[in-house]
């Protein structure tokens, strides 16, 4: 997952050469450290030298550009420790990895200590996300979010699922408005009217819970607000569209409905996925109308996390660390994710009270 040349290919020559017309001067630095710099530009400002980019319909914001200088991947990034009598995911120490955990169903017996475990890892993520929303602030750094929550989480004897999966350095992502998924957190502090997803993961007990919101820094404007909003009421359309014996592809019908009728778009790159024992399975979850086959059976467990664009282009470019899904064209995007479990009779969403 590391910068490859696909991922360099990936960056939109269109959006560069604006760039890259930017005087330097008018490109506010809102942090500067001994290494990088990050950039952020206002939307406004993008509006100026590309009308055709439409930025004033999309609201009033800062777009997050890659830091400069680049730097491919993320190997200089340094890793918070971990106390030693933490358990770690088998992905984390490769050689103990006997098995993937990928066979079978990935059912869970309903009734059984999988399912109370299960629960206790959802229900972890979900204090988790409550807690790292009390510390969202103006002038907050997205890594002060990062060590509250790796901190809450090791004090809770879990392990941060996403520190040292693939190679990602940190115990959460932090994705602020452009920037629609797997976002690093960093030095940048939050501005006034950022939006913000926290996504969280942790493996307690030898399993993982999953969970995302997001989350409102200072005055958001409208736009910003409606997306939020909408982005919620996706999930909860998907959501009630689950059940034994309901096929999976209704999911992403009844998602994709709702962002149709309110004007935004789907992300079709990023699926939520099967979860317990195993952070990322099947069944992947199709956030866009589909024609996939497959029922959802009880004592099964995913997540559903759609990923809402403003506009109509819903495609994402990576940054040079390899990892952060910027929109292509700098829109706003929005997520937010919930584990559901698959009962008898129904289905339950067990990352929330
Ligand atoms: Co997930």
């Amino acid at each position: 997952m590391f910068a490859s040349w696909r991922a360099i290919r990936a960056i939109p020559t269109r959006l560069f050469s604006r760039q890259l017309a930017f005087p330097r001067a008018s490109v506010p630095l809102n942090r500067v450290s001994s290494r990088q710099r990050h950039r952020t530009i206002a939307s406004s400002e993008v509006d100026d030298v590309s009308p055709e980019l439409g930025a004033d319909f999309f609201g009033t914001y800062s777009i997050i550009l890659p830091p400069e200088p680049f730097v491919f991947g993320v190997s200089h990034v340094p890793q918070r420790p971990v106390p030693p009598h933490i358990v770690r995911p088998p992905y984390v120490t490769p050689a103990d990895d006997q098995s993937n955990g990928l066979s079978g169903d990935g059912r869970i017996q309903l009734g059984s200590c999988e399912e109370r475990k299960l629960r206790q890892a959802a229900r972890l993520a979900q204090r988790v996300l409550d807690h790292a929303g009390t510390l969202v602030k103006v002038g907050t750094t997205t890594d002060q979010l990062d060590a509250a929550i790796h901190e809450y989480i090791v004090t809770h004897s879990a392990y941060p699922s996403p520190l040292g999966y693939s190679g990602f350095p940190k115990a959460c992502c932090t994705s602020v408005n452009n920037i629609m998924v797997h976002g690093i957190p960093d030095d940048r502090r939050l501005d006034d009217g950022d939006i913000l997803n926290i996504d969280v993961t942790v493996y307690l007990n030898g399993y993982h819970g999953d969970t995302s919101r997001m989350f409102l820094v200072g005055n958001v404007d409208e736009a910003g607000r409606d997306l939020i909003a909408v982005t919620d009421m996706a999930l909860e359309a998907g959501i009630a569209v689950c059940g034994p014996g309901q096929p999976f592809k209704s999911i992403g019908r009844a998602i994709h409905e709702l962002a149709d009728f309110r004007g935004y778009s789907v992300s079709s790159q990023f699926t939520g996925h099967g979860i317990g024992e195993v952070f990322h399975r099947s069944p992947w979850i199709l956030h866009h109308r589909n024609d996939e086959p497959g029922l959802m059976l009880p004592g099964q467990c995913f997540t559903i996390e759609p990923c809402l664009v403003q506009g109509t282009n819903p495609r994402s470019w990576i940054f040079p660390d390899g990892w952060t899904a910027s929109t292509e064209n700098c829109a706003r995007s929005a997520q937010k994710e919930h584990m559901v479990l698959i009962t008898e009779h129904g289905a339950e969403v067990i990352t929330r009270d």
